[in-house]
């Protein structure tokens, strides 16, 4: 019998909670996960408002917006059930806040590579921001082409009786790495894909083309954007 999609994942949920050594520990623990859910939530709006506050100063200053778009995730209580015990942790509220630093994410899609670092950079050194973390995986690529720029960054959020720090992963990427990314993400999650290796190696070859497409593109736009100096200069 072919389950649906929703019956898959419900079934696989069950078999979660039931390997589980402490079953029921989410339900027994509800609601300091949602309180704490709700505070990563709070850390998530704080860091749009700072990439929004960037994006109104910069359109102003220099009629160009540095992103195109900002998505924003709470990890699924699945996802983190996985990674916690893909870590070799017990699944509790406390270990969730200690091991997890990409509960609250936040993906910010760029039109350029300098944008993407510029804009790294004001949030990175904002002085109430504290950064865990940074990869840079588009100097340094994944070996199957994967490229974005992660920070994993410390926010203050501040509630009615505390000041509290949490940690948000931010990830910057090109346009076009996003397509990119989400097309890999496909291949991860399916299996027993007859030409897998195969289309692996197209999407690294893709990868290459995304890259030398992104700074082709950047180096256009400065080309544009001294002749316009120029021109008003010249007025
Ligand atoms: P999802 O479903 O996006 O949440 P860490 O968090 O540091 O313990 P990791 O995986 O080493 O674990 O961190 P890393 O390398 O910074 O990757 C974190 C996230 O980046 C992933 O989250 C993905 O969102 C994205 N990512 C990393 N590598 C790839 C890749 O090869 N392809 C794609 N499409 N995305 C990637 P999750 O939790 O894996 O998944």
């Amino acid at each position: 019998m072919e389950l649906t999609k929703r019956e898959e994942s419900e079934a696989q949920r069950r078999q979660v909670m039931m390997l589980d050594d402490k079953p029921g520990v989410l339900l027994e623990e509800a609601k300091p996960f949602i309180n704490l859910m709700m505070q990563y939530k709070c850390a998530i709006m704080e860091v749009e408002t700072k990439l929004k506050v960037l994006d109104a100063e910069f359109s102003q200053e220099y009629n160009r917006n540095p992103f195109e778009s900002i998505k924003s995730r709470l990890k699924s209580p699945l996802s983190i059930y996985e990674k916690l015990r893909k870590k070799g942790y017990s699944v509790t509220v406390n270990n969730i806040e200690r091991y997890l630093n990409d509960v609250a994410g936040v993906r910010v899609i760029c039109s350029f590579p300098d944008d993407i670092y510029r804009l790294a950079d004001l949030l990175s050194r904002q002085d109430d921001i504290e950064v865990i973390n940074r990869k840079d995986y588009i100097k340094n690529p994944k070996p199957n082409g994967y490229r974005s720029l992660h920070l994993i960054l410390s926010t203050p959020i501040f509630l009615s009786r505390e000041k509290k720090y949490i940690r948000v992963e931010v990830q910057f990427r090109t346009i076009a790495m996003d397509f990119w990314a989400s097309l890999e993400h496909k291949l991860k999650y399916k299996k027993n894909i007859e030409d897998g290796e195969a289309i692996a190696r197209e999407l690294k070859n893709c990868s290459d083309f995304i890259e030398a497409l992104d700074y082709q593109m950047q180096g256009i736009r400065d080309r544009i954007d001294n002749a316009e100096a120029g021109t008003e200069e010249g007025d």
